[in-house]
């Protein structure tokens, strides 16, 4: 179960965040409004949401995700593989100092956003992609068995994150699309699979058993709540128009 989340609010220059979405350009006060509905959601399943200040520096720093991994036993700050977004990691080793003792960091030439990393247990999967190269996941696989965790690299190509295609729901569940649906590393997990039509639902989160999906993808609500999930839809439009989904927007521990 988790009991925590960290969140950052977008800010204003979010519309100007990388992106390949073609979708066009955010609205910064709907962005702002979806992020609140997302943190109310988080609290409804009874985390504690610790909310950072929002940073203008960094267009993307609402992707908090990506800067750091969240485990039972240790928190790893990343290295961004986005030249952009190397400067988001600073000050986190304050801010999780306060909730771990152990704190472990990615080096440089080694590159990892935690996008890329799901959890399954105490197993780790790690999406070798254009932000996380092989160097920044051995690093992570070093770090994570030195807790008496373990990690294995799955090698990405149409996605720009691991969890842009697969979310792990507990339970031995997957959801999964594209590449993911077939791909070796998977198949002792049940797959629910997605329609090509919903691939951004792809990235749902498991919140304590409850499933926070994207609003607008009913074929992928219904196959969730069919195997027995709650599940709550959260608009992320303007997210979305920036490449960002539900879990980038929080890191849950
Ligand atoms: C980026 O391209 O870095 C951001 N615009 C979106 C990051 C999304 N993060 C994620 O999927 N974990």
């Amino acid at each position: 179960m988790f009991t925590k989340a960290i969140v950052r609010p977008p800010a204003p220059n979010m519309i100007d965040g990388l992106t390949s979405a073609q979708l066009g350009k955010p609205d910064f006060i709907l962005a702002i409004k979806q992020h609140r509905e997302y943190v109310r959601a988080l609290e409804s399943c009874g985390l504690e949401v610790i909310c950072l200040e929002a940073d203008p520096e960094f267009p993307d720093s609402t992707f908090v995700e990506d800067v750091a991994l969240l485990t039972t036993e240790c928190a790893i700050i990343t290295h961004p593989g986005a030249p952009s977004r190397q400067g988001e990691i600073r000050g986190m080793k304050k801010i999780l100092g306060s909730y771990y003792d152990n704190i472990e960091t990615v080096q440089p030439p080694g590159n990892l956003e935690a996008g890329d990393v799901m959890m399954v247990g105490t197993h780790f999967y790690i999406g070798l992609s254009e932000r996380t190269n092989r160097q920044g996941a051995e690093q992570l696989i070093m770090h994570l068995q030195s807790h008496g965790l373990s990690g294995s690299v799955i090698e990405l190509k149409d996605v720009l994150h691991l969890k842009t295609g697969v979310a792990y729901l507990e339970h031995n569940t997957l959801v999964a699309c594209g590449e993911f649906l077939h791909h070796p590393a998977f198949q002792n997990f049940n797959i629910l699979p997605i329609d090509k039509s919903e691939s951004y639902a792809a990235n749902c989160i498991w919140v304590n058993d409850t499933i926070l999906v994207p609003s607008g993808f009913p074929k992928t609500r219904e196959a969730i709540r069919k195997v027995g999930y709650h599940t709550v839809d959260i608009d992320v439009s303007e997210f979305q128009k920036v490449d960002g989904g539900l879990s980038c927007l929080s890191l849950r521990f």
